[in-house]
């Protein structure tokens, strides 16, 4: 069996507050159909791909909050875009503000199989920006105060010939999580992602968006042998210009597919999930290099220990 996985990175543009889900899942659906017309087997959409990018404003009311937030999935909005997956037997990874049954709000990202079974759920682990409106902002990042860290840490799972995992946004400049889904064989890892040009806490760091982006996922991929997949909802959304450059990086670290535009647009890239051997059983043979007995402060410590 073939090895080979056809990969579109969906990247959105702009989702105008008063854009309603179904207005969405039309252009992701418009996606997906380009996407299959170049031969993708898997679709990757941006993290909190159904709304805009609620986190920006500052919003009292819990009941509108939930408003940007599902209480099931698939729904009425986005049957269409499971039931023509599942007719062209594609796959798909979609971001959404996920509401439990028992009343927890998480970041999450799901992994749709071809025959449209959920094959894995993740829900965001490093949680950014803050829980209180800060009035110096030009806008606010309330990921923080919107959202709980996901309980289930990064899994992965089998599905489309290989070993996948998921991180969204923020988890991607974290190097353990790329390693947490290394130590589990990832081959292929998916990662939506909401970022603004503009960083408040320190504007230095605005030129180097889009540097910081490839940076971390291009190391990523390289030092654990797998695939990356980062996905972009780009553009000026409702006034904030935020990072597009969605790209399809390789075990090499190399980027082999990227978008152009900051709008709606897919890049596509054969990937060869046998190429993760090359990294996986050589420089990163985990199993022989690796020395975990000097790791230890990764895990029982939180922030950084300095000497007397
Ligand atoms: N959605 C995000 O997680 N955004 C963060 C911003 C706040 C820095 C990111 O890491 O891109």
């Amino acid at each position: 069996m073939s090895r080979e996985l056809v990969i579109a990175a969906a990247q959105l543009g702009p989702i105008a507050r008063s854009e309603s889900r179904e207005t969405v899942v039309e252009r992701l659906l418009a996606l997906l159909h380009q996407a299959d017309a170049q031969g993708a087997e898997l679709v990757v959409y941006p993290e909190l791909a159904l709304t805009t990018f609620f986190p920006r404003w500052s919003l009292d009311d819990q009941n509108e909050v939930d408003s940007f937030f599902e209480r099931e999935m698939p729904n009425a909005a986005t049957r269409p875009l499971f039931d023509e997956a599942k007719k062209l037997r594609v796959g798909f990874s979609l971001g959404y503000a996920e509401l439990t049954s028992d009343e927890h709000h998480y970041d999450t990202q799901i992994l749709v199989e071809r025959d449209g079974s959920v094959a894995g759920k993740f829900r965001k682990v490093h949680i950014p920006g803050h829980e209180k409106n800060e009035a110096w902002r030009k806008f606010q990042h309330l990921e923080r105060r919107y959202f709980e860290p996901g309980p289930e840490g990064f899994q992965v799972w089998r599905a489309f010939g290989g070993i996948v995992g998921m991180a969204i946004c923020n988890d991607r400049r974290w190097p353990e999580t790329y390693r947490v889904m290394g130590l589990q064989g990832a081959e292929l890892i998916l990662i939506g992602y909401n970022t603004p040009l503009h960083y408040a806490p320190d504007p230095s760091q605005n030129v180097l968006q889009g540097f910081h982006n490839h940076l971390v996922m291009q190391a990523g991929a390289y030092q654990n042998g797998t695939w990356v997949v980062g996905v972009a909802k780009g553009g000026c959304e409702e006034g904030v210009d935020s990072l597009a450059q969605s790209a399809i990086i390789a075990p090499s670290g190399q980027i082999v597919a990227q978008c152009r535009s900051e709008g709606d647009e897919v890049a596509i890239a054969r990937c060869d999930l046998d190429m993760c051997k090359s990294y996986k059983s050589t420089l990163f043979d985990f199993e022989r290099y690796r020395m975990p007995e000097y790791y230890q402060r990764i895990t029982e410590q939180r922030g950084a220990v300095e000497p007397d």
